[in-house]
């Protein structure tokens, strides 16, 4: 878009200011793409060029950097590296976070003539971005930007896809006349609050007020929105306890006594025994997913239904809804909050009394796992002593498998200051995405869980945290194995399994805490369940990227989910 009154400049220099200008604090890539605008980013900007071992990781870093802080994470990669940036892309498709990856691509001009290292990537981004378009003259750069900003933030967020003609994205050296116009609405999650029909929050309201044994299933959507406290504030005056998403954990602390746990597949018994009880579910920024629900078990299709959602599409796409509410979550919510019937509470006397002998039940049954004292160490301890441990402002980034049951089903978070953001999937994400959370809010402490197969995926990493002076505190549930894939090849096998199966899941054992020294980050080794405490108040005083290898239990198996 040319606005007039503008002045020859390269597409380096308009997009290192607009990098900047939108607030992008930290780029993760890996090299070489453009080239002139890392210069230019250098000359003009402040913003830190993280060189990666990998794209994937620099996609997962990204993502990271984005669900931690609500501000578009941006990554890179030149034509060769293109694909493995789209690989890392499918997670915060899956999440909706809002990622921007920029790669080098195809030059008409030379296309189809068997360009070193050049096939056609933009098909591949397709599934996993929300736009994914191809940048060829220069002077598009302005309008392009401004749109993949405008895309990644609005509505359910995720991640879009540009391409910069050239292989390296040498588009960049061209010079136009452009403006480097931004506009910051866009700059952040959400940056719109749409707000509801009053008549469909009426409904909604009056069906939750006259439910005798309601439930709230809250997702990620509500922590878009920042609708945590609302959501809390309205569940406390109706009573109406609330079960989240794994994606939704942080929608609120798990200590609070309204709170059931996570609800789905990587859940916690008592939310799904909750929800199953229910007589009418209100699904607020969920996608009502396999995952969420247990394939659509919990609970079952046919249950009373209501819906908030920023997306039209999202409202009643897998259960029937007695009433849709269409709108950001913290406007509906507050909506809500505007005109409650409290005195309507009293009708969930008896519900509000099974929900807590339910949650006191989960743990009582899992007490002797959460207070653990065996040696290997079992995973559920190391979840509770995160429970009590981990500080009041922190981040807690989970990996998928059974890292992501043991801490979606056995941690709490413990204050509304706390987020939690997990892998929508892949084993691996947790370690980088903990790198790009801890870059963009280097002032909260970042305690990333993983297990060790997950650890492995992207464990050159641990130099770039220490190059960047990036500080996330990761502990690693190191079993030599990954284990979760155990109770599938004892089904395969038809029972137990014999050691040539286990060659299928199993690795050699392995000291990270050496491995991690090795690479300049502080790396303590804990055998005994009494070490987890003191070890993680040590690394999180050493102000530097550490590894914290804890040797856990390889028979110690996470609870599978009750229908
Ligand atoms: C990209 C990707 N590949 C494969 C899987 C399947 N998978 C899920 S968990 C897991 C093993 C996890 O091992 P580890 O991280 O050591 O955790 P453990 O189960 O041992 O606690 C595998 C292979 C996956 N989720 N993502
Ligand atoms: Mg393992």
């Amino acid at each position: 878009m040319q606005l007039g009154h503008n002045q020859k400049r390269t597409g380096a220099e308009v997009l290192a200011d607009m990098l900047a200008g939108y607030g992008v604090s930290h780029v993760f890539m890996v090299p070489a793409v453009l080239r002139r605008t890392f210069a230019e980013m250098e000359r003009r900007t402040k913003i830190a060029r993280v060189h990666c071992h990998g794209e994937k990781a620099a996609a997962y870093m990204a993502d990271g950097y984005a669900r931690a802080s609500g501000k578009p994470g941006v990554c890179m990669a030149q034509v060769i590296g293109a694909l493995n940036l789209a690989a890392g892309l499918r997670d915060a498709y899956l999440a909706h976070a809002p990622v921007i990856a920029m790669t080098g691509g195809r030059d008409p001009k030379t296309k189809f003539r068997k360009v070193y290292q050049e096939v056609d990537d933009v098909p591949a981004f397709e599934p996993v971005t929300k736009m994914n378009a191809t940048i060829d003259d220069v002077a598009r750069i302005p309008d392009m930007m401004r749109q993949a900003f405008r895309v990644a933030t609005s509505g359910a967020p995720g991640p879009v896809h540009l391409q910069f003609r050239g292989n390296e994205g040498q588009v960049d050296v061209e010079e136009a006349e452009m403006e480097a116009l931004v506009e910051t609405q866009f700059t952040h999650v959400p940056p719109f609050r749409p707000q509801p029909e009053a008549a469909h929050v009426k409904a909604a309201l009056d069906l939750l007020q006259k439910a005798e044994r309601p439930i709230v299933v809250a997702g990620g959507g509500v922590r878009a929105s920042g609708a945590q406290a609302e959501l809390v504030a309205l569940a406390e005056a109706l009573q109406i306890p609330v079960a989240t998403s794994l994606n939704g954990k942080d929608a609120i602390p798990g200590t609070h006594s309204l709170s059931v746990g996570v609800v789905g597949s990587y859940s916690r018994e008592s939310a799904n025994r909750a929800v199953n009880r229910a007589d009418l579910v209100c699904f607020i920024g969920t996608e009502t997913g396999g995952m969420t629900t247990h394939f659509w078990a919990v609970p079952k299709i046919g249950t009373p239904a209501i819906q908030i959602d920023i997306e039209p599409e999202a409202l009643g796409r897998n259960y029937p809804l007695q009433a849709g509410v269409l709108g950001d979550a913290k406007a509906v919510l507050a909506a809500m909050l505007a005109q409650p019937d409290k005195s309507s509470a009293a009708r969930r006397a008896a519900w509000i009394k099974e929900i807590s002998a339910i949650r006191a039940e989960w743990y009582e049954k899992y007490e002797k796992d959460l207070a653990s004292d065996a040696v290997p160490i079992h995973p559920a301890r190391i979840c509770h002593e995160l429970t009590q441990h981990v500080p009041e402002d922190a981040i807690v980034v989970v990996d998928t498998g059974h890292a992501g049951m043991w801490m979606g089903g056995m941690y709490d978070l413990h204050s509304a200051r706390q987020s939690y953001m997990r892998s929508a999937g892949h084993l691996g994400w947790a370690f980088p995405a903990g790198i790009g959370a801890k870059a963009a809010c280097p002032e909260r402490p970042v305690v990333v869980f993983t297990g060790d197969a997950g650890f492995w995926y992207h464990i050159g990493e641990v130099e770039t945290a220490v190059r960047w002076n990036i500080a996330s505190v990761t502990i690693v549930n190191n079993n030599s194995g990954g284990n979760q894939s155990k109770r599938g090849f004892d089904r395969a096998y038809g029972g137990e399994q014999t050691a040539k199966a286990r060659e299928l899941w199993t690795y050699n054992p392995t000291n990270f805490a050496r491995l991690a020294e090795d690479m300049g980050a502080l790396g303590i080794r804990v055998e005994h369940p009494d070490g987890i405490a003191p070890a993680l108040a040590q690394a999180l005083a050493a102000r530097r990227p550490a590894v914290i290898d804890v040797a856990t239990d390889i028979e110690a198996l996470a609870p599978t989910a009750v229908a």
